[in-house]
């Protein structure tokens, strides 16, 4: 068996199907781990939901922020975006399935065996691993059981920083923003959502969030995806896979069992313009 994770497909379902059979992923042996955004800005987010879906327990899916945005357009908490791409899913006949599958997906996984998390974004740097895995599960619960109470207060950049005292609805838009939309942070670790260029085009005072100095879960392997600009990367305990597939780039996995990650990528069409 080999455990496979693949960066954002973003509904590139051609690169998707590319890079499968690049690995030569066999669903009755492999795993395969998706760093979330598998919706949005690509053409083929329906096929790619129902892909996934059917890989059943060969795949696992953590929630990327494009994913969550789908959720709260269809229930009606947010408008749809110009650039959004997932009105097929929105009109599929199965939707009602498609989205109730994607909403019971979690913030964080961890493997234990593996000794690997994953998430869409990042871990604040105040969060040792029990410490995510307990807010993971907490926001988690909220977004399954009662997501009405969820989506319409998702969006926003503040607060920017943890503190356990937090009470929702600011407390479950830290986790959230953390777990799926986090990039840089500063030396205190407080998240800046703006920037999202490569490490180096960022104002001095903020850092990669796993560059933080004291980063509490500096001692657990992270894989994430998200951030295009970053690029595949190895280095502080971190492996970034979003490799831009839906901004013409390249979709990438890494092979996480065992050894070092080896690295797998397909090239990407072109499929839309404008930023990430
Ligand atoms: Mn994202």
């Amino acid at each position: 068996m080999a455990v496979y994770a693949i960066g954002d497909v973003q509904g590139c379902f051609t690169a998707l199907r590319a890079l499968l059979e690049r690995i030569q992923f066999d669903p009755d042996k492999d795993r395969v781990w998706f760093t979330g955004d598998l919706v949005n800005r690509g053409p083929a987010s329906l096929e790619v939901l129902r892909f996934v879906k059917r890989l059943g327990a060969s795949a696992i899916t953590v929630l990327g922020n494009h994913d969550l945005h789908l959720l709260a357009v269809a229930a009606g908490d947010a408008k749809r975006r110009a650039r959004d791409s997932f009105d097929d899913v929105l009109n599929a006949p199965d939707r009602h399935e498609l989205l109730a599958w994607l909403r019971a997906r979690p913030l964080l996984h961890y493997d234990s065996t593996l000794d690997y998390a994953m998430v869409h974004g990042g871990l604040l740097p105040a969060w040792n691993l029990g410490d995510a895995q307990r807010l993971a599960r907490e926001a988690e619960s909220v977004l399954t059981k009662n997501a009405e109470q969820f989506f319409p207060h998702m969006y926003g950049n503040l607060p920017d920083h943890w503190h356990d005292d937090l009470r929702a609805p600011e407390r479950l838009r830290v986790i959230v923003n953390a777990f799926t939309r986090m990039r840089y942070c500063d030396r205190d670790g407080k998240m800046d959502l703006h920037h999202n260029g490569a490490p180096g085009t960022q104002p001095p005072h903020l850092l990669p969030w796993f560059q933080v100095p004291g980063r509490r879960s500096a001692d657990v392997r992270v894989v994430f995806g998200h951030w295009s600009a970053l690029g595949v990367y190895q280095e502080h305990n971190v492996l970034a896979l979003d490799s831009g597939c839906v901004w013409g780039r390249a979709l990438t996995a890494a092979r996480i069992d065992g050894g070092p990650a080896k690295i797998f990528s397909v090239p990407c069409e072109p499929t839309t313009s404008g930023s990430e």
